[in-house]
């Protein structure tokens, strides 16, 4: 056996390693090109049939009676299905991800517009959707409470009837961060700064809607659930309880998923009307909704009103921040945070900034509009936290007179603080923060902007620089402080090597875009020499993987990617004893170099991998006391989450006839630690750049004072285009996390993250001719004209 001098294919001609290398194609993208793709839309079973849901028109009301029989008696109709014959089963109620309960199908009162109502089962799409129009629902109408601040007068309408005891809209009220000692900050302080900031009701508005195919078997009693999910497992064991059946009864397959950016994490109603309609029938039955009813009834996003406030000193040192925020939770608390964190990860509103104190309050209340509020790339609501804080570290610097990149550079914590305990508690793993924001200056040219600027004032132009910088938190566990409805976030990970030094790697989180099937391939390739092209990523069916939280909050790289490079690893150290006894050398005179084991100081000795992987299997002797095949499993925990950090700059020019703001440039430099796929990171910062721009220039979930939803089709929820984004700009820097085995962060929604701020601070600069400090988004042309009017804003 020689040395084979291991580079996978595409590699030979470069030093490159699986991890890092920058044109390494996405696996994925076989089928995807070719429109061999698999989504839940593409599952037809014989014998199925199709579920419709009738939802209701109003956002509240008392349901009076509702008649069937007119649909009951549609030719091709097969079950019609009403909330009061769930509850004869017990099933009109569910558990929501954050220990709410929320209505299957409705029984006593509508909650908002678009809440399921009744579902139909029929031989075809057509006919349940016909059906529909045929069941009679009397409503008396109820008083809606759709302003979040009227939710909590003592004369609202209380919502959740349902709940014994309940007399008002109260959910909850967290606090974080040391109050009296932040009032001191401020009673210390110079210079005080308010602003009172929304971040309205947005939609993911993935391309796939949500659906599911059921299919449960009378005789055997398993159900497979196909279903639109970014966490099967986790789903698995919410149905098992509902349901009553024991887990290893119920198959939960996510296939390919049309993205998901946090919209397919929450259990909706339709999933267990589908389950239901399978049991009842006996046939398989398949539910997928449609784009109104995605827009109208599944996770929305953010919905928080806050009062952001800031202390410093008259040269700019920021002592404190404080908040409070009122939280709109619609009908049903079902955002899906881990269970200590009802706001999610809002605690980390401190951001980047290096501060004495810091406070807030979160009060979450119901409203008579849909369920959600952790979706859209939120990181568990960074996306809100840092939106505050870089809206308010920005007035800051218009109130000092200071430029906002100067103001931030002053204050940004410096990479000996790190590990860094903010004041609310998170520990910041690592960050190198100044050279991040001086990059991003460099590529965009900041001081020349400036005076471009400048020039442009004096002419009348409206040209705008906007600078965001922000900390993210993704990784959710360790298991000790984050679960899911009691369920601890670790992830399984599995990884067995074939006789021939191929692979199978066992993931138990699930790819709605992000392309695992060839990171992941890479972070083993890298661990273990064996060519990317050689492993097979397994993921979202919980028959064929290990048991884990699934894939949200960025968590997938920090939790999973760990738990692929130890299980390598864990393989690597079986294949050393093996090697060893191969080599006839003991176990410390190997060294481990591109893909196989060497005898130190000969080079011509060697055992690559996939000669060990034989060996494993095969019938010659293995070490004393080693077991043969070469296979491991894993349950990672991690110890931290991981803190990627970013800087971006965006440049706007707003037409003064029109107050139509157009993008004219955006850079953006991230740090997620060590790049395992370059092009991947770039796709995903580019997504998340697009989302930006959506949210911050047209995105908005609007509803009239009845309760009515005003963005129920893309006509009214509008969706960035290429027409509306420019060319990014992107660099990066590299600080990688101690903790992760491989030094990598999350980075799926970093971009997200930090990019509605970076474009509203531009916005609010151009502006600042007619002494505008804040504009709510989304900035559409009638909002800054408004604005430019001195008028007041929509509230
Ligand atoms: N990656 C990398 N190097 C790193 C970090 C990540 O190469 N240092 C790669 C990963 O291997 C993975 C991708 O980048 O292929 C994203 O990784 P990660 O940051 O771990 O995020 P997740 O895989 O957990 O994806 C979740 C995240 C979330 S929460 C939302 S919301 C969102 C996002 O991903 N939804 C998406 N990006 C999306 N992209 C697509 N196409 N579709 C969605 O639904
Ligand atoms: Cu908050 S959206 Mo992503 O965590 O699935």
């Amino acid at each position: 056996m020689t040395a084979v001098d291991f580079r996978p294919p595409g590699f030979e001609n470069n030093d490159q390693k699986p991890i890092g290398y920058g044109r390494m194609l996405r696996k994925e993208d076989a089928r995807f090109i070719r429109g061999k793709g698999r989504y839940v839309d593409d599952v037809r079973l014989p014998g199925m049939l199709h579920l419709a849901i009738l939802r209701s028109p109003l956002a509240h009301a008392r349901i009076v009676r509702i008649d069937t029989s007119a649909a009951e008696a549609h030719p091709k109709v097969k079950a019609v299905v009403t909330g009061a014959m769930l509850a004869e089963r017990g099933l009109a109620w569910m558990p929501t991800l954050a220990g709410d309960v929320q209505a299957v199908l409705a029984t006593d009162k509508v909650r908002f517009q678009g809440q399921e109502v009744a579902f139909v089962v029929a031989e075809d799409r057509y006919a349940a959707r016909d059906a529909l129009e045929l069941i009679d629902v009397e409503y008396e109408p109820l008083d809606p409470v759709i302003d979040v601040r009227r939710a909590l007068a003592p004369d609202a309408p209380v919502i959740r009837t349902d709940l014994e005891g309940k007399t008002d809209n109260h959910i909850f009220d967290w606090e974080t961060g040391d109050a009296e000692e932040t009032e001191r900050a401020f009673a210390s302080a110079d210079v005080v700064v308010s602003q009172d900031i929304v971040y309205p009701r947005v939609h993911p508005a993935p391309l796939e809607t949500c659906g599911a195919v059921a299919d449960y078997d009378r005789v055997s009693g398993k159900l497979t659930l196909w279903s639109t999910t970014q966490a099967p497992h986790a789903h698995r064991t919410l149905y098992a309880l509902v349901a009553g059946l024991p887990e290893h009864k119920i198959r939960v397959i996510a296939p390919d998923i049309g993205g998901g950016f946090g919209g397919k994490v929450p259990i909706y109603p339709g999933y267990v009307c589908a389950i239901v309609g399978s049991m009842l029938t006996g046939r398989p039955v398949k539910w997928v909704e449609d784009r109104s009813e995605n827009l109208i009834s599944t996770g929305f996003a953010r919905d928080y009103i806050m009062r952001g406030e800031i202390a410093a000193t008259r040269d700019g040192k920021i002592l404190a921040i404080r908040t409070h925020v009122l939280a709109d939770h619609g009908a049903f608390n079902a955002q899906a945070a881990p269970s200590k964190y009802p706001a999610g990860f809002f605690g980390v509103f401190t951001g980047s900034y290096d501060l004495q104190a810091a406070y807030a309050k979160v009060t979450a209340v119901y409203t008579n509009k849909a369920p959600g509020g952790v979706a859209y790339a939120c990181s568990f609501r960074i996306t809100e936290a840092v939106y505050l804080v870089e809206r308010i570290v920005d007035r800051l610097a218009d109130e000092l007179g200071m430029d906002p990149v100067e103001l931030r550079l002053k204050n940004l914590l410096k990479p000996e603080q790190f590990p860094y305990k903010t004041k609310t508690g998170w520990v910041y793993d690592s960050g190198n923060y100044e050279p991040t924001l001086r990059k991003a200056m460099e590529i965009a040219g900041y001081h020349e902007l400036r005076k471009e600027q400048a020039e442009r004032r004096a002419r009348g132009e409206l040209m705008g620089i906007g600078v965001s910088f922000f900390t993210e938190a993704v990784g959710a566990g360790p298991r000790k402080h984050m679960d899911i409805l009691g369920l601890g976030m670790n992830d399984g990970c599995e990884l067995r090597v074939h006789p021939t030094g191929k692979a199978v790697l066992r993931l138990s989180v699930q790819t709605q875009g992000q392309g695992h099937e060839t990171t992941f391939a890479q972070i083993v390739a890298e661990e273990l020499g064996i060519p990317p092209d050689d492993i097979e990523v397994v993921h979202g069916d919980t028959d064929q993987t290990p048991f884990g939280l699934g894939t949200y909050g960025s968590r997938s790289t920090p939790v999973s990617g760990a738990a692929a490079a130890l299980v390598a690893r864990r393989i690597r150290d079986k294949a050393k004893i093996i090697a060893s006894g191969m080599l006839e050398v003991s176990v410390a005179d190997l060294e481990w170099r591109k893909g196989a084991f060497h005898v130190k100081g000969d080079p011509t000795r060697a055992v690559t991998i996939q000669d060990i992987a034989m060996r494993a299997h095969g019938a010659g002797d293995l070490p004393e006391g080693l077991e043969g095949g070469l296979d491991a499993q894993i349950c990672y925990n991690p110890e931290n989450l991981t803190y990627p950090h970013g800087a971006y700059i965006c440049v706007v020019d707003i037409d003064p006839g029109t107050a139509k703001v157009k993008v004219r440039r955006f850079v953006a430099v991230d740090d997620c630690g060590t790049r395992i796929n370059p092009m991947i990171i770039e796709g995903q910062v580019h997504g998340g750049l697009a989302d930006g721009v959506g949210m911050a220039l047209m995105e908005m979930i609007a509803f009239d004072e009845d309760g009515n939803c005003l963005g129920a089709s893309f006509m009214d929820y509008l969706l960035p285009t290429a027409l509306e984004v420019p060319d990014w700009e992107t660099g990066y820097t590299v600080t990688p996390s101690p903790h992760h085995p491989i030094g990598a962060k999350g980075i799926g929604e970093s971009a997200t993250v930090g990019s509605p701020p970076a474009i509203v601070n531009a916005v609010v600069d151009a502006l600042k001719p007619f002494g505008i400090r804040h504009v709510d988004m989304p900035l559409t042309p009638s909002r800054v004209w408004e604005a430019m009017q001195g008028r007041p804003q929509p509230p």
